[in-house]
């Protein structure tokens, strides 16, 4: 269902940038689940190239039951750019999840109109993958911008209405790291280190995805591959 939006991603990667492979730790690129009644399969993709330190991407297939793409763009820590986020999620065709973003990594106004500005003509170019849901997992004021798509939708949407979304939201994303000017001061670099350490680590702590990859590929695999790859800058809690 949303092999397209890999593709998609893949080839604006390609055509855009000099990437090169990232490597993915032993065990965790590709797992296939033998529980229950559907086979699933999670496979991951990273690259980085010199402006984006770290591009992961993941596709989590169990056929009918649930189809995920998820997928995180990580600057150079030389950018105080938000990072670019992507998780498409459909279970059963029925429930279709699909939240997009420009991820900020600080909250305040003169980040918001630098970077968080721009995205509200796009937010308001797709009222229909703008919903204002409530967040149970997440701060919806923390890592999220006020200009993501964020909906629950049906299938025909997805199929109709979020390429075109995706694709403009990835161009604008890939005018302001053109645009962006590196950080020269130590401190200010340091300042993006933490505040992208800051966001693994958040992240990794709250991801509703733990419980459905410790389901499919047990607790053990779940908890590396939430540590080891996704939020690799996490620390576990001990
Ligand atoms: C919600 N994301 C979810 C849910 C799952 C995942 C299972 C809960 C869906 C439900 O309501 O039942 C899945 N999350 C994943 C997967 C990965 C992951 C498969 O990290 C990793 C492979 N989540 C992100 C990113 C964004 C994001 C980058 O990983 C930003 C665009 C957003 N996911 C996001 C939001 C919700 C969600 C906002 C709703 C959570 C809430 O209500 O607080």
């Amino acid at each position: 269902m949303y092999k397209p939006f890999v593709k998609h991603l893949e080839n604006e990667l390609f055509n855009r940038f000099n990437l090169q492979n990232r490597a993915i730790p032993a065990g965790l690129e590709l797992k296939v689940s033998d529980r229950g009644r559907n086979p699933a399969t999670i496979q991951s993709w990273c690259y980085q190239c010199p402006q984006l330190r770290k591009i992961r991407y993941t596709y989590i297939d169990a056929g009918e039951s649930a189809q995920i793409f998820n997928s995180v763009i990580y600057p150079n820590h030389h950018y105080d750019l938000p990072l670019l986020g992507v998780d498409f999620l459909s279970f059963g065709k029925i429930k279709n999840l699909v939240v997009l973003d420009f991820q900020p990594l600080f909250q305040d106004d003169a980040y918001q109109r630098k970077y968080i500005e721009p995205l509200k003509f796009l937010h308001a170019k797709y009222p229909d993958l703008a919903q204002n849901l409530e967040m149970k997992f997440y701060d919806a004021n923390q890592y999220f911008s006020k200009y993501l798509l964020f909906a629950k939708t049906d299938a025909e949407t997805v199929a109709t209405r979020l390429l075109a979304a995706f694709n403009d939201y990835l161009n604008l994303y890939w005018q302001m790291l053109d645009e962006a000017e590196p950080l020269q001061d130590p401190e200010d670099i340091a300042r993006i280190v933490k505040a992208q350490k800051d966001y693994d680590q958040y992240s990794a702590e709250r991801d509703p995805a733990s419980g459905l990859f410790s389901s499919y590929f047990g607790h053990e695999w779940a908890e590396r591959f939430l540590y080891g790859f996704l939020f690799e800058d996490a620390v576990p809690l001990a």
